[in-house]
């Protein structure tokens, strides 16, 4: 009797921590907010997100989508993302690019940037989608 109560106690508990690892993998990037949409030239809508909405001196995850025209996930077979600021005087033209990997959900990515420096960026996005390779760019700042 004593047993079978001790098993049903961890059996419980059990439950609980992978109803709880269950949620919180359930939704990567669910707590990400857009910094920026922009429609690219085939008629794609790219959603770059990370946890505050707004592009952050220093580390931080991202979420890259691209959505079609209907807003459904679209087929993007590949993509890049890098951060670039141009010459500013004597400081030479930097680059931060965005380490890209891909997710369970067609057309995301997740990834990471370490943005060195606030001030005005452009975010360059390249992609494969079924309509060939496409980019788009647009500018950002970081504080
Ligand atoms: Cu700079």
């Amino acid at each position: 009797m004593r047993k079978t109560k001790t098993i049903l106690i961890f059996t419980l508990i059990f439950t609980l921590a992978t109803l709880g690892a269950a949620c919180g993998s359930s939704s990567p990037g669910g707590d990400m907010k857009p910094i920026q949409t922009k429609k690219t030239d085939d008629n794609l809508t790219v959603t770059l997100s990370n946890d505050t909405g707004k592009l952050k001196n220093g580390k931080q995850e991202l979420m890259l989508a691209f959505t079609d025209a209907s807003g459904n996930p679209a087929e993007i077979s590949a993509a890049s993302l890098n951060f670039m600021m141009p010459a500013m005087g004597t400081m030479a033209e930097m680059n931060d690019p965005a380490t890209l990997t891909t997710t369970g959900t067609p057309g995301q990515f997740k990834g990471s940037v370490t943005i060195e420096m606030p001030g005005e960026w452009q975010a360059q996005i390249t992609y494969e989608g079924k309509s060939g390779k496409g980019k788009v760019t647009f500018p950002l700042t970081a504080n």
